[in-house]
């Protein structure tokens, strides 16, 4: 849950940070998982403007300057990038962090807390459950672009800000030492998800092998390319701008389109618990597909291809065992709205996974048939 903070703090916070203007009010934002998101109003010049002010969670990204670092150098390449290709509206199509007033690239407070500021990007809207094909088609080639756009990023290798966070094997590791734990007691009321899983344990090494042999080469990746990191235009629906990007490190870019069938390609949410509205939804696969394939059929391998269906069922399997793992953990993780809530999200993506194997060969097919078209 996120710990509110009050209205004094939050135009303490912002006076650190090198932006002008008189602050007017300041409230929680947005429905991520992971870090603290207020949206904060300020008068500039006679003029309203919003930004993002963020806590990042340094309980998860324990090195806040190297995942800052990281950030600044894709958003700058990107920015480049864009101006290279004409892009209008750069300032709505990249996010743009500003130093403090000490020039250090996020704001320490007393208590510990990292804080950092961007634009708000207005006229824009994120959404938690997909509304459209046509909004996943948009979707899909927007994260293609992203990872396009990364293939040059100069410079050394980014850091890690997550150690294997995308690490299947490890993340199994991870879920059985919880189970072997079962610190808040709670493995026994869960024996058919925890079955579940360990029935499924030779997915998690396969992607990873395929790395480690060269098959599958690494890229910069987004790592959470889930729906509502990419901020959509309110009026047109167009892509405009992928945000969260903490994640952004080396990865394959099956990461990235798997994690974008786990959560683009169901027309329930992640935490719908009434099962039988969680399924794969083949038209919007399709159009994943079809976005996806229309900007990255030009730099990915045929090995990456071929395990595009194969890469929804892990990541949805892999986000299905890091959501019980952290229930059997006692929620130390995600953030939570009530007690069963991870476990609820657990067996969604578990049911989702079994919508999935039951649907493979369709999905092969799709994929057959628009990586053809695409060649
Ligand atoms: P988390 O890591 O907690 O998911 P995000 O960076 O994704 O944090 O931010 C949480 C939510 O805040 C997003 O899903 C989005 O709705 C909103 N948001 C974040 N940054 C912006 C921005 N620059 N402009 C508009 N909305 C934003
Ligand atoms: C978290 O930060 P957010 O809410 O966009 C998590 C992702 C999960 C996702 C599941 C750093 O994403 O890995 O896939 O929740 N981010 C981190 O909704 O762990
Ligand atoms: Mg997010």
């Amino acid at each position: 849950m996120q710990s509110t903070l009050s209205t004094t703090a939050m135009a303490r916070i912002t006076a650190a940070i090198a932006v002008d203007g008189q602050f007017i009010s300041g409230s929680p934002f947005g429905s991520g998982h992971i870090n603290d998101t207020y949206r904060i109003e300020l008068l500039q010049e006679g003029k309203q403007r919003n930004y993002i002010l963020q806590r990042i969670n340094t309980a998860i990204f324990k090195q806040p300057d190297e995942l800052m670092e990281n950030i600044l150098r894709v958003t700058n390449h990107q920015r480049h990038k864009m101006a290279q290709q004409h892009a209008t509206d750069i300032e709505r199509r990249c996010l743009q962090f500003f130093p403090t007033r000490n020039g250090a690239h996020f704001f320490n407070d007393s208590d510990g807390g990292c804080w950092r500021m961007c634009q708000l990007i207005e006229r824009t809207r994120t959404f938690d459950i997909i509304a459209s094909a046509e909004q996943a088609l948009l979707t899909a080639a927007s994260f293609a672009r992203f990872q396009k756009m990364l293939i040059d990023l100069p410079g050394p290798r980014l850091h890690e800000t997550i150690p294997n966070f995308h690490h299947t094997a490890s993340r199994f590791t991870d879920f059985e030492q919880a189970l072997q734990q079962n610190r808040a007691g709670r493995a026994a009321a869960c024996q058919p998800d925890i079955d579940f899983a360990l029935q499924r344990r030779a997915l998690a090494p396969v992607l990873i092998d395929l790395m480690k042999s060269g098959d599958i080469p690494e890229r910069i990746t987004h790592n959470d390319s889930k729906l509502n990191n990419i901020l959509l235009d309110e009026s047109t629906g167009e892509a405009i701008c992928i945000i969260d990007l903490d994640t952004v490190m080396p990865g394959s870019a099956l990461y990235d389109f798997g994690d974008m069938v786990r959560s683009a390609s169901c027309t329930a949410a992640e935490d719908e618990s009434d099962l039988s509205k969680v399924q794969i939804d083949l038209a919007m696969f399709n159009a994943l597909v079809e976005g996806y394939l229309s900007e990255a059929a030009a730099f990915l391998n045929p090995v990456e291809i071929n395990h595009l269906v194969f890469s929804g069922k892990l990541i949805t399997f892999e986000q299905g065992i890091r959501f019980l793992g952290d229930y059997l953990n006692g929620d130390t993780y995600y953030k939570i709205k009530y007690p069963e809530h991870n476990l609820v999200r657990a067996r969604n993506q578990f049911k989702l996974v079994a919508s999935i194997e039951a649907h493979e060969p369709e999905m092969e097919e799709m994929v057959r048939r628009i990586s053809n078209q695409n060649y």
